[in-house]
């Protein structure tokens, strides 16, 4: 196209498209955009960040940041889409955030599970995990019991054909609380789709999250991940039913970005914590952020819809979606970074 990019908000595009869009912001506004490649996924994959800043401070010091990641779960392709339109609006329409970027600087994942997003365009549109194999945690690696007949045999190609059992959940694979069964929500079988992994961290993709927020955590005062669907903010914690101390201070953020978001069109958003309005759940990525790596406001945002087209949302609702959420995300980003530490 004549644009220099292929994106278009009018459909919902795939990783290279997406990370040839991040390429080109980098070269066109090298002053304002950076682009990062923070590690490799199972199959290969570039895991990359796109930051937005500004600059330092008038005092000369870094100013602190917002991390968005999306598509972290496959299926939830509207994520990266907002994530996406989020990037064009703070870098390609900049001089109407003069005052947002003087605030905050931004850093955006918007496919943290690459494999698995390409799997839901090309294998199985459904898919939510990583892709990756943990052979020494199934039967598929144990060739003794493979050989024993033609039950296992079965069961070997069965699982092959379908393919059901590869990957991991990124949203439970987190460490923190990582796997403990009397909380729930989470699976200790390779083929379930909340499959928390042979251990935290074992996946490639949420590794590489992990060690760069660790590794930014000074500056990076709000931790968001967007995800689809149910029209919720939620707040943690998600491994527990009792409340963080600054509970009411997340809260009155959240409420205001709800209002913010009902503003521009009237979708209605829940309020709350996780394990309240969901499920409770363990390792997952906001209650890492906020009890492991020390960021206070981490949330986690589920779009559009309410479950009438669910994942499937068509792509005529990308940008209704985008600018609503859009707007409830300027509302975190500014409340934090006004927030005293
Ligand atoms: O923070 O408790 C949390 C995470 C909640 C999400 C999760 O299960 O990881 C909620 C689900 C998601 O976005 O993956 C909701 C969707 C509709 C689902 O797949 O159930
Ligand atoms: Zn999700």
């Amino acid at each position: 196209s004549n644009q220099g990019h292929t994106m278009t908000w009018k459909r919902y595009h795939r990783y290279d498209d997406i990370m040839g869009y991040l390429d080109y912001l980098a070269e066109k506004f090298p002053t304002l955009v950076e682009v990062q490649e923070i590690g490799s996924s199972f199959e290969g994959r570039a895991l990359k960040i796109l930051k937005v800043s500004t600059g330092a401070n008038k005092n000369g010091e870094p100013k602190p940041s917002i991390w968005i990641d999306a598509g972290m779960h496959a299926r939830e392709w509207i994520s990266t889409a907002v994530a996406t339109y989020i990037i064009n609006q703070l870098v390609e329409k900049n001089a109407n955030y003069t005052r947002l970027l003087d605030l905050t600087d931004w850093i955006i994942m918007p496919v943290a599970n690459p494999d698995g997003y390409e799997f839901t365009h090309t294998n199985d549109r459904l898919w939510r995990k990583t892709r990756s194999t943990h052979e020494s945690d199934s039967d598929d690696g144990d060739e003794t019991r493979q050989a024993t007949g033609i039950l296992s045999m079965i069961s070997h190609y069965t699982k092959w054909f379908f393919g059901s059992c590869e990957g991991v959940d990124p949203n439970r694979n987190f460490n923190i609380h990582w796997g403990e069964d009397k909380v729930g929500g989470a699976s200790t079988d390779p083929c379930h789709d909340t499959y928390a992994g042979p251990s935290p961290f074992s996946e490639p993709e949420t590794r590489a999250i992990a060690n760069y927020i660790m590794r930014h955590k000074d500056t990076i005062k709000t931790y968001l991940t967007l995800h689809s669907y149910s029209q919720m903010l939620l707040v943690p914690w998600g491994f527990t039913r009792e409340r963080p101390a600054d509970f009411s201070h997340l809260m009155d953020i959240a409420t205001k970005a709800k209002q913010a978001i009902a503003k521009v069109s009237g979708t209605e958003y829940r309020v709350g914590p996780a394990a309240e309005l969901l499920y409770p759940t363990t390792g997952s990525s906001d209650d890492w952020a906020k009890a492991k790596a020390g960021i206070k406001h981490a949330y986690t945002m589920e779009l559009r819809d309410r479950g009438a087209y669910g994942f499937l949302l068509p792509a005529s609702q990308i940008v209704p979606t985008a600018r609503e959420t859009w707007a409830g995300v300027r509302v975190i980003a500014r409340m934090a970074a006004l927030a005293p530490a």
